[in-house]
């Protein structure tokens, strides 16, 4: 017994102390392989909020946000625990309406921002065993999870309105004080209650945070939470809010941030999905994730279901969301809704699960995904718009067919024939799915699609010369170039792996094999530029000066004409001299000291806005109110100092500051101290 206990001790200690951002790909491929076969869930916010329904004195247009967004004091919004009592609540009728639209998994609010549980958690008792209802939803869900192998998963809100240690407090909860608030504390909390929802309710799918934003979450509390999680359930998969890193909306993660396991892309399909990593986009069925009374905007079973294909085309996964009402019910549109995309995923599913993004860069006529089959590949033809002559134009694919047919109908084969470059399909008169039809085409070997080669374009200016890579994933084919905008023939010149430019061109570049062209010709245009000669400057000391001014903009004021709160120098740009917390600006003027004559590429990520000058030019415009975007500009100049101003405000929620510098010859890197002088 003694040994079987110090081999448990020596599990959990193994596990708390291992960090599994370090697995490798193989370990990381099959834990994630369940998940990137699903490709669709079901996403469910459901809580307090679905009991006002949107509704707050004279407004309508409330959701889950109707808390802070109604600025509705605490013990205001706290009377809404008495009078949640989902009666209707059925946690099988929910989980067997999601399976039958062909959903793999379940992800709901176990907590939301409003800081309510809808478990029974032990370290709060601002939880659902608190209302009328006292029953631990979380637990009646999980189980009926089970019961039909559907994965359960929770979102899990970091930012926290009701905890006494969460900060910041909101910024209209003047009367609320944070006095002896202790945000370690509140990461405590959160880590318990994870530890509950990890513990308690069995195998969990996706861990999936939120309310990441705000500036007292950090990298290092989310590689800290990443880790304690898996620790608790080592195959877990955790999305990139977990960390400080995302990119707001568009979900993706910023260069060099920790991004968890998935991107998280929210309200939007990225148009050329995110290539490299996973990702799935989180999706309202109307305008609120919250059930909202008075919201009617619900998308069609059509736009649903060409979503669908359009994110599995791009190798993502769809979470589509359902706000339940108070009596803990789907409001009937979604469930119509989920019913008719069972009807066509019964048919059909099998060009969703399990398979990849497209080899085609663009079809006119739908979407395509497809799957590996041996040596072989089958393609999946989505068509929206089915052709009226009867013939589907595959184009631009040099594979030999093996076989077609409708997925509605597998016994009919279809009849295939070549025409140049493209697969003439014969299909029937009418389309057996009048939203999207798909058509099986299994090819011989791995996808050869016309795609052309890739010009790497980042960096389009320069000064003597430059190294232009040009790529292809293509097999058995070489790569011809001209410099002046001609269409490359079999007696263009071939590319190695780049070509070096010293004068202006405009690069065309197409693949050939056996002596015949396999794709279409990409272009771009290269400029050549003379750089800005640098300032001569005296009296310098290593960093920059820096001017912080409060007040309350929508884009960067004119701050000649502002008098600054205080000034002083730093090493490198940081918003560490702000003194408010919400509404301020700096301006940043220094020298940046160039190491040879180059195109420079500056980039500023900000959160708000930003503008980078050099001298009196505007290279980099990130102005607005926004969350973390990133620009770039470039700039051609001499080796020397050259002045550097950056201009940056904040308004509200989340702030940052980055700023990084690039050139042909050097990696994109933040700018470095040693960089930064400034006139003693
Ligand atoms: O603020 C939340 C919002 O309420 C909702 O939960 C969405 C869904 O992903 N996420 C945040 C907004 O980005």
């Amino acid at each position: 017994m003694k040994k079987v206990l110090f081999f448990l001790l020596f599990i959990v200690i193994t596990l708390h102390a291992q960090d599994f951002t370090k697995e490798t790909k193989q370990q990381r491929d099959t834990r994630i392989k369940w998940w990137r076969d699903a490709r669709f869930g079901l996403f469910i916010h459901w809580g307090l909020y679905a009991i006002p329904a949107g509704e707050w004195k004279d407004k309508t247009d409330y959701g889950e946000w109707i808390r802070t967004s109604a600025q509705i004091p605490l013990e205001e919004y706290d009377k809404f625990v008495n009078q949640f009592n989902p009666v209707k609540f059925n946690a099988e009728d929910w989980v067997k309406m999601a399976k039958d639209a062909g959903m793999k998994y379940i992800v709901i609010t176990s907590k939301h921002h409003d800081g309510f549980n809808l478990f029974d958690s032990k370290e709060t008792n601002f939880d659902v065993m608190s209302t009328p209802f006292h029953r631990d939803i979380l637990k009646e869900l999980s189980d009926a999870c089970r019961k039909y192998g559907m994965k359960m998963c929770w979102y899990h809100s970091i930012m926290d309105w009701h905890h006494p240690d969460y900060l910041p407090r909101r910024e209209w909860e003047k009367t609320r004080s944070s006095e002896g608030a202790d945000y370690n504390r509140y990461f405590q909390y959160l880590k318990a209650e994870l530890k509950e929802l990890l513990t308690n309710y069995g195998e969990i799918g996706v861990l999936w945070f939120d309310g990441e934003w705000e500036n007292t979450w950090n990298t290092k509390y989310g590689i800290e939470l990443y880790n304690y999680v898996r620790s608790l359930q080592p195959n877990i998969i955790i999305n990139n809010r977990v960390g400080a890193g995302r990119n707001d909306m568009e979900g993706s993660t910023k260069e060099g941030e920790f991004g968890g396991d998935f991107g998280t892309p929210e309200q939007q399909i990225p148009a050329t999905g995110l290539p490299g990593v996973d990702w799935e986009t989180c999706m309202t069925m109307n305008d609120h994730w919250g059930y909202n009374k008075n919201d009617k905007n619900w998308k069609s079973t059509k736009e649903i279901l060409q979503m669908l294909a359009d994110i599995a085309s791009k190798g993502g996964n769809y979470l589509l969301n359902i706000g339940p009402t108070s009596e803990g019910v789907f409001p009937q549109e979604s469930i119509d809704r989920l019913k008719a995309i069972g009807e066509w995923m019964k048919v059909n599913g099998e060009s969703i699960y399990g398979t990849q993004a497209s080899p085609f860069l663009k079809l006119d006529w739908g979407r395509c995904t497809k799957k590996s089959l041996g040596k072989n590949t089958r393609l999946y033809l989505h068509v929206f718009n089915w052709p009226n002559d009867g013939k589907l134009i595959v184009p631009g694919i040099f594979n030999k067919v093996k076989k077609s047919y409708l997925l509605s109908n597998p016994k009919k084969k279809l009849l295939t024939e070549r025409k140049e470059d493209a697969v003439v399909i014969s299909v029937p008169a009418q389309a057996p799915d009048i939203i999207n039809s798909v058509i099986v085409l299994d090819v011989t070997g791995k996808e050869d699609i016309n795609n052309p080669p890739v010009i790497d374009n980042s960096l389009d200016q320069f000064i003597d010369k430059i190294n232009v890579p040009i790529k292809t994933d293509r097999k058995n084919v070489v790569i011809r170039y001209t410099l002046d905008g001609s269409t490359p023939t079999i007696k263009s010149q071939i590319v190695k792996s780049s070509i070096q430019l010293t004068d202006c061109a405009l690069v065309s570049a197409r693949c050939f094999r056996n002596g015949v062209p396999v794709s279409g010709t990409v272009q771009a245009t290269f400029t050549k530029v003379f750089p800005i000669k640098s300032e001569k400057v005296e009296n310098l000391s290593n960093g920059i000066k820096y001017f912080y001014y409060e007040g309350n903009w929508d884009s960067l004021p004119d701050f000649s004409s502002l008098t600054p709160k205080k000034e002083g120098t730093l090493s490198n740009y940081s918003l560490s001299q702000k003194v408010e917390n919400e509404y301020f600006g700096f301006e940043f003027v220094g020298y940046i000291k160039i190491p040879e004559d180059e195109v420079y590429a500056f980039y500023t990520d900000s959160d708000d806005g930003s503008k980078l000058f050099i001298g009196d030019q505007l290279v980099v415009d990130n102005n607005g109110l926004h969350g973390v975007v990133q620009k770039k500009g470039l700039i051609p100049l001499a080796t020397g100092y050259h002045p550097i101003r950056i201009s940056y405000f904040n308004k509200t929620g989340g702030l940052e500051l980055k700023v990084f510098i690039e050139s042909n010859s050097m990696k994109k890197q933040l700018i470095t101290d040693e960089m930064l002088f400034y006139v003693k």
